[in-house]
């Protein structure tokens, strides 16, 4: 989609100011005792994987606008995440979702995602819509459902999940389901729990040695009264009844409101559990937004916990899969990506600038204002050069929304691929 020289010339114009720019923040962290270009190593390094099913224009219930130019394969959609990478050089995997996303042409899928420098993140089980040819509905649940043949069926979708990803390197399978219950004694609460236990276990039976099984929870829709995995503390048992390979994925739109979502993400990290995170931004429920646009100091303090977990020499190192998990209604889903992964590198670089020493002295100390002033100094120091400069180092645009809209990348999408095309996905 572009070539190294469009990109060079897209960076052109802003290197000047960049280059001012860049070189003033690393004076300022240099009298901080901080090495901008150590920082900028980690940033590169850093990759948020891209779900497949945010390419398109996301609805709600009450409507969906088309952005047109929508990806209309898992081809097109590897592409769509290709350019992505292109521009940020953050972006090197996308999330597949099953059955909107079965691999049909195994040998040009993998050679298309080798052109296009990407790798299979996740792969994800859907047993929370009926599809055509299906013979049990999920209607009333799938993997706790009463009816066995349900479960059954659920458990085997599970399993072609992760055979469908074999072939194409994926590592990681992510369950979430929507069961559960939107009245008082319609389910058995206690059974209910019992059942999906049984039913992951034989999912987990089934997953090689060498994967991760992610389960995600949330506490509500499309059910109303009760989720049978419904907060982190539910996931995280399932996970310690089925083995080391399952991990608790933490969906940040997935809490009630007010959690304090990064004390749980370090105890999660404490107890060896945290398997992923589904980034996105949401002021109410599970608003999709994008990432860090409603809450910037919330998703700066979830990194402030890994930060300080991952450089904790007591704590084993622990392999986290990143990942997005948005959909779009008013956004270009590009556009949306390309801000959500910018976000989340800027909450990453300021919680890396925290003084961990002056504040575990000031913690230690119960100096509340010291303590909170050493991280609003993170919190609020400008660190988008630092993250343009992991982009142009990483071979990517300095600015990448600017240079997607610069290269008028959405009019060509929609030339090739027409104003009305749909991407699956929700
Ligand atoms: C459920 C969820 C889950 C996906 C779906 C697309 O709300 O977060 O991760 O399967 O969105
Ligand atoms: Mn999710």
């Amino acid at each position: 989609m572009l070539s190294e020289d469009q990109l060079h010339d897209l960076n052109q114009p802003l290197l000047a100011e960049h280059h001012l720019q860049f070189n003033y923040l690393a004076d300022l962290l240099a009298r901080r005792g901080q090495d901008a270009h150590s920082l900028i190593l980690q940033l590169v390094e850093f990759q948020v994987a891209i779900p497949s099913w945010a390419l398109g224009t996301g609805g709600t219930r009450f409507g969906r606008f088309p952005a047109g130019g929508e990806p209309r394969s898992l081809e097109e959609k590897i592409n769509d995440v290709g350019l992505l990478n292109q521009l940020n050089g953050s972006s090197n995997s996308i999330s597949l979702h099953i059955p909107w996303d079965i691999p049909q042409d195994i040998a040009g899928l993998q050679q298309l995602l080798a052109s296009q420098g990407l790798s299979i993140d996740s792969m994800n089980s859907n047993t929370f819509q009926d599809q055509q040819d299906q013979a049990h509905t999920y209607k009333f649940g799938s993997l706790s459902a009463t009816d066995r043949a349900v479960r059954e069926q659920a458990i085997q979708h599970n399993i072609d999940c992760i055979r469908h990803g074999q072939p194409l390197g994926a590592k990681v399978h992510t369950v979430w389901l929507a069961d559960g219950s939107n009245f008082p004694g319609q389910s058995h609460l206690r059974r209910a729990y019992l059942r999906t236990q049984e039913s992951l276990a034989a999912i987990y039976e089934a997953l090689p040695s060498d994967w991760t099984m992610l389960i995600e929870y949330k506490p509500y829709e499309p059910n109303f009264y009760s989720m049978v995995i419904p907060d982190w503390g539910t996931s995280y048992t399932l996970c310690q009844s089925l083995g080391r390979q399952a991990q608790v994925l933490v969906d940040l739109g997935h809490h009630l409101p007010n959690t304090n979502i990064e004390q749980l993400v370090g105890r999660l990290r404490q107890l060896g559990r945290l398997g992923g995170f589904h980034f996105n931004g949401s002021g109410y429920g599970d608003d999709d937004l994008t990432t860090g646009s409603a809450k910037p100091f919330q998703l700066f303090l979830i990194f402030n916990e890994l930060v300080d977990a991952n450089q904790d020499a007591s704590l084993a190192a622990a392999s986290v899969a990143y990942m997005i998990d948005a959909s779009h209604n008013t956004k270009d889903p590009l556009e949306d990506l390309l801000q959500s992964v910018d976000n989340i590198l800027g909450a990453y670089a300021k919680a890396l600038l925290v003084d961990r020493a002056a504040l575990a002295e000031a913690q230690d100390a119960n100096d509340t204002v010291r303590a909170e002033e050493i991280l609003r100094d993170a919190f609020l120091t400008d660190v988008r050069p630092l993250v343009a400069e992991a982009y142009r180092q990483a071979g990517g645009a300095l600015h990448p929304v600017r240079a997607y809209r610069a290269a008028h990348i959405r009019q060509q999408l929609v030339a090739q691929r027409g104003k009305f095309s749909l991407s699956t996905g929700l």
